[in-house]
């Protein structure tokens, strides 16, 4: 059977099913995602003179060799290097086939901007193929990561008023606040008990703790302890669990899982084992979670989390909630995780951005009297950061859309129904968008520079990350806290790189020194 993205993905499980959770309506289309140019434009591009599909350049005729090629040259560990290298090879926009898997790649914003102007009501990126040929194979429900069409904007509609509203995102500040803080109070007791006024430590796991605790609380309105002494066994598998998954997808996005299924290849059964934990262990949250809520239902007043929110406003069926939640819970840990871990990197490479910084958390501290939703207002150098972060090191090395309508990028016609790719990272580095791009320079968000699609990291419209304000504001107050308690130091002249595991992280451990600002 056919995959929505045009991947073979033979006999999984139900195909009713398949069709109806995630994958679009009209199986008839999938064909023409990959046929050249049609015969009718849209009365938009009546009478348009462009150059048609079939001439794109790139090597889009040798899929299996490419394939082939692409791994021996460690394609898959470097992605986002072999994509820059094709826009230097090809220009501004080129068209690839590796296996099953075709895409054409764009990399200038006023492409990307074409692009999502043109994303319709249901704007659809690329499925990853081993996410939903496990919840096909273990009949789970998809949330919105990989739901399509009228069931997608449903459910989105109703989580965006609970994760992305203005009126909702104020209430995570204190719970976000106060992991941040005990972020800090952990710091400082591995500093005392390493007896050298100082703590030199790759933060990894610390991050990745205390991302777990804050997207946890957020969504549950509840503590897990995880910055403590104690970590609890289970939550450490956990957060083992999300990065197997994580890494164990990277060799599936152009194999056919189903065909890793049918030799029981490692990849496939350590993929499956993987979510299998993630979702009992989300399970048992969001069991705990609604027990809790119904022992103390307090006044209505009182924020009890996303989930709660979500169950109180009746809008979504329970196991749409559950699949929703288990989502969120689930990528929300590598990914802020992973980019403080670059901030701190940056930062440590920039004592005096983290002088200007400190000054900035000062003035806005002393302005608002300790209320932090007013300091969030106002550390608009702090917020560049981050945004800085994310150009240089983006979590996702491409943001993808299927065509709506024809449209010409670059002067090709480009169908409906084509898989296009904004190269994020290789726009994030080209001094064409940005000038000297290899310099760390927050203030450039803050400049006459343009901004016109540039910053992408987070996706575009409806589609875009769900999760975005919880990490924003958990990224912002944690750097606030870190700031203001701490020297943030690395050894010289330790340059780090970038390695694709699905997400783009660091290809070796970062050593951050953190010392205290007033011992
Ligand atoms: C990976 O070529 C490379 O936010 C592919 O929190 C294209 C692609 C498609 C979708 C992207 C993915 C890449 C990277 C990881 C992303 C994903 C969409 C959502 C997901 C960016 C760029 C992520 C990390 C979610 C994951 C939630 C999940 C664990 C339940």
């Amino acid at each position: 059977m056919l995959a929505r993205n045009g991947l073979r993905i033979p006999a999984l499980g139900n195909p009713s099913r398949l069709q109806t959770l995630c994958r679009v309506e009209d199986p008839q289309s999938l064909g023409r995602a990959h046929t050249i140019s049609g015969d009718v434009y849209p009365s938009s591009l009546q009478g348009k003179v462009a150059r048609p599909f079939n001439e794109l350049p790139g090597n889009w005729r040798a899929s299996w060799l490419n394939l082939y090629r692409f791994w021996k040259e460690d394609g898959f560990g470097n992605v986002h290097n072999v994509q820059i290298q094709n826009f230097q090879k090809f220009g501004p926009i080129y068209r690839e086939k590796l296996g099953n898997f075709e895409t054409v790649s764009i990399i200038d914003p006023e492409d990307a901007a074409t692009l999502f102007k043109t994303e319709g009501k249901y704007p659809e990126r690329f499925t990853i193929p081993s996410w939903v040929a496990y919840r096909d194979f273990r009949n789970k429900p998809c949330g919105v990561l990989l739901k399509n069409g009228e069931s997608w904007r449903h459910d989105r509609l109703t989580l965006n008023k609970e994760a992305l509203s203005p009126k909702v995102t104020h209430n995570f500040v204190p719970l976000l606040n106060e992991v941040g803080e005990d972020f800090v109070k952990m710091v400082y007791k591995q500093i005392e008990r390493g007896q050298q006024g100082r703590w030199t430590a790759d933060l990894t796991n610390e991050l990745f703790r205390f991302a777990l605790e804050s997207v946890c609380n957020v969504l549950y309105g509840t503590r897990l302890g995880l910055l403590q002494d104690f970590i609890d066994p289970d939550a450490q598998e956990f957060i083992d669990a999300i990065t197997t998954m994580f890494h164990t997808t990277g060799p599936m996005l152009y194999i056919p899982p189903g065909l890793l299924r049918r030799v029981n290849s490692k990849t496939w059964l350590d993929h499956v084992k993987a979510w299998d934990f993630i979702f009992a262990h989300a399970d048992k949250f969001i069991q705990k979670a609604y027990r809790d809520r119904r022992l103390n239902q307090k006044s209505t007043e009182e924020y009890v989390g996303i989930l709660g929110s979500l169950l109180l406003q009746d809008k979504m069926p329970m196991e749409d909630i559950k699949a929703n939640v288990t989502e969120m819970m689930a990528g929300g840990v590598d990914t802020t995780s992973m980019t403080l871990m670059w901030t701190m990197y940056e930062l440590a490479r920039a004592p005096a951005l983290q002088e200007q910084l400190r000054a900035e958390i000062l003035a806005a501290q002393a302005a608002a009297k300790g209320d932090m939703e007013t300091v969030l207002k106002s550390v608009p150098l702090l917020k560049a950061t981050i945004k800085e972060t994310l150009r240089l090191h983006p979590v996702a090395v491409t943001v993808q859309r299927y065509t709506t309508e024809e449209i010409i990028l670059q002067n090709y016609f480009i169908p409906a129904k084509t898989l296009v790719q904004v190269g994020i990272y290789a726009m994030g580095r080209d001094p064409r968008f940005f000038t000297k791009p290899e310099q760390f320079n927050p203030e450039r968000w803050l400049d006459t520079d343009s901004k016109y699609f540039r910053g992408l990291s987070f996706g575009f419209g409806p589609r875009q990350c769900a999760g975005r304000r919880i990490a924003e504001m958990e990224m912002h107050l944690f750097m606030i806290h870190m700031l203001e308690n701490f020297k943030i130091e690395t050894k010289r002249g330790v340059d780090v790189g970038t390695t694709f595991d699905l997400l783009l992280v660091p290809d070796k451990p970062i050593y951050l020194t953190l010392r205290p600002l007033h011992p």
